[in-house]
């Protein structure tokens, strides 16, 4: 089979393993427009059973403020034939005036209209995104309305104050939580259930979601995103929302709507990841974490290892990530800055049968307010990646940085695609070098260490050549990346420090 992946990249590896360095690799017409798109599938995402069986792809990407424009180029052109399963969106609904990314997370009414895009262009771009066989998640914010103490207008015109949304909720009609805590109702204690779900995370009006009347108001709203063919939803804070008003809520969308909630899983805290599980899948932060401290330790085994133990998520239910929009600016986990440390975490999430893995694709910045760019009312510009994306790219700030694009992740998604639910086979290990199989269909090998390791690694896949994925893809039957020779069960490795490789039945390396 011959992955297309349509992009224009540059490549840059270590000396020892570089055949291409420096070689601009076009993509060829035939992968932008001679490649059939999937057809549109319900069950990408699938539910209560990861991994996915081969050919599922069970791979999202969070492509962070991005317009939906943007997005829907993207869906037809990358990530549709790259193998992406699903998008998830920045919320799309009115929000508060500001240059700030975060302004998207303050909600002012529920019209699909905001500075990512009208909702004749959301509608268009889940159109085209189903086109190319992506689903799409909205990222639903419904535990709150805006943190703004003085009246004022949102993107679309809708005016507002503090607790007075007219025509949607109003303190009069007990829309709103008062918790009584302090001077300003903000949460004081994440170890108090109470301040979590009825106090204001940092003086955001919080919706009393455990009244007919507000449930009403947001199972209208997400219907409302259903109608224009979303396939679900990340519940934004859904740790702020009693789990039991959440699954009144969901208890009334349709069967077979994703859903996957917000939950930070914390220390002592009595909220917790666990008590969501009945309502959907689960955001498991716990992965991107302790991966980081693996990665930057060399400990690449132990990563492998995430989700084992009972500590986290049931496989089942948790979607895992090296970073998101909050923890990237946290910097607490790796980001695209760590260059090859980050690499390595992408492909150790890729390559692990625990949960279900989501890519994240932002932009450069210094400040972490910073929005992404501008025009000069505040609509954001459409998304256009660099020529030259990846790990070893110097961005400047407001540059989108397109991991999704970066050879390795995107090779690395494709793989998955392959080895589908082939279980986890025999590790092997060396020094600081492992590897990992998946069933006869994929072979992962990295290297944690700071020396090159070269060795024949024992490995189920049949005797061939196969291309290195993590290095370059196969575009019209030509390997870009590196060809692996399998013979006997072995295969034929070296692996450059600090670096990957990956092959999969999918992926001969060809003539
Ligand atoms: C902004 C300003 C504030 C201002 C507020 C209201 O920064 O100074 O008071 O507006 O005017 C995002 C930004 C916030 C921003 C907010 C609204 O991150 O800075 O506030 O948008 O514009 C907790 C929650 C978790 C939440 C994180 C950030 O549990 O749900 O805090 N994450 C989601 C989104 C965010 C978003 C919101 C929620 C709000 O992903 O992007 O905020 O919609 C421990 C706990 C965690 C806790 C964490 C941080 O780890 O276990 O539960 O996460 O501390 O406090």
């Amino acid at each position: 089979m011959q992955r297309c992946t349509a992009r224009t990249t540059r490549r840059s590896r270590n000396a020892v393993l570089a055949l291409l360095t420096g070689a601009v690799v076009a993509l060829s017409a035939a992968c932008t427009s001679g490649v059939p798109a999937p057809a549109a599938t319900s069950t990408a995402l699938g539910s209560g059973s990861a991994p996915a069986p081969a050919g599922a792809r069970d791979v999202g990407v969070q492509l962070f403020q991005w317009t939906w424009d943007a997005i829907a180029t993207e869906c037809t052109d990358h990530l549709g034939p790259a193998g992406y399963g699903w998008v998830l969106t920045s919320p799309p609904q009115e929000h508060v005036l500001g240059s700030q990314w975060w302004t998207a997370y303050q909600p002012v009414s529920y019209r699909i209209e905001s500075r990512l895009g009208s909702r004749t262009q959301f509608g268009a771009m889940v159109a085209a995104c189903h086109a190319a066989g992506v689903e799409v998640l909205a990222d639903a914010v419904i535990n709150h309305m805006t943190g703004k103490d003085a009246p004022g207008t949102g993107w679309a015109g809708s005016t507002y104050s503090h607790y007075d949304y007219p025509g949607i909720w109003s303190d009069a009609a007990g829309d709103f939580h008062h918790c009584g805590v302090g001077s300003s109702d903000d949460i004081a204690s994440y170890k108090d259930a109470y301040q979590v779900q009825s106090c204001e995370l940092s003086n955001l009006a919080d919706l009393a979601t455990g009244t007919q009347h507000v449930q009403d108001g947001i199972v209208a709203y997400l219907t409302d995103l259903l109608s224009l063919g979303v396939d679900g939803f990340r519940i934004d804070a859904a740790k702020h929302v009693p789990a039991e008003d959440l699954a009144a809520v969901v208890g009334r969308l349709p069967a077979g709507t994703r859903i996957v909630s917000e939950v930070i899983r914390g220390s002592g805290e009595p909220v917790t990841p666990e008590q969501y599980a009945a309502i959907g899948d689960v955001l498991e932060f716990a992965w991107g974490k302790d991966v980081t401290g693996m990665v930057r330790g060399g400990s690449l085994r132990l990563a492998a290892g995430l989700g084992s133990g009972a500590t986290y998520l049931p496989s089942d239910k948790a979607w895992i990530f090296v970073e998101n929009h909050d923890t990237e600016r946290g910097r607490a986990t790796l980001g695209y800055r760590d260059g090859a440390d980050y690499v390595l975490a992408n492909v150790l999430m890729l390559a692990t049968d625990y949960g279900r893995p989501i890519v994240y694709s932002g932009y450069a910045f210094s400040d972490r307010d910073a929005g992404p760019v501008q025009d000069a009312a505040g609509k954001v510009l459409d998304a256009q990646c660099p020529a030259a994306v990846g790990p070893d790219v110097s961005y400047t700030d407001g540059e989108w940085v397109c991991q999704h694009r970066w050879t390795a992740i995107e090779g690395m998604v494709g793989w998955r695609d392959a080895v589908g639910d082939d279980p986890v086979g025999d590790r092997w290990e060396h020094g600081d070098a492992f590897a990992l199989s998946r069933g006869t269909r994929g072979l992962v090998v990295l290297n944690g260490g700071d020396v090159e390791v070269a060795a024949q690694v024992p490995t189920t896949l049949s005797d061939g050549s196969y291309c290195d994925v993590v290095a370059g893809p196969v575009v019209e039957g030509r390997c870009l990346g590196d060809p692996v020779t399998v013979r006997g069960g072995l295969a034929d490795v070296r692996v450059a420090p600090r670096t990957a490789l990956a092959l999969h039945v999918g992926a001969p390396a060809g003539a």
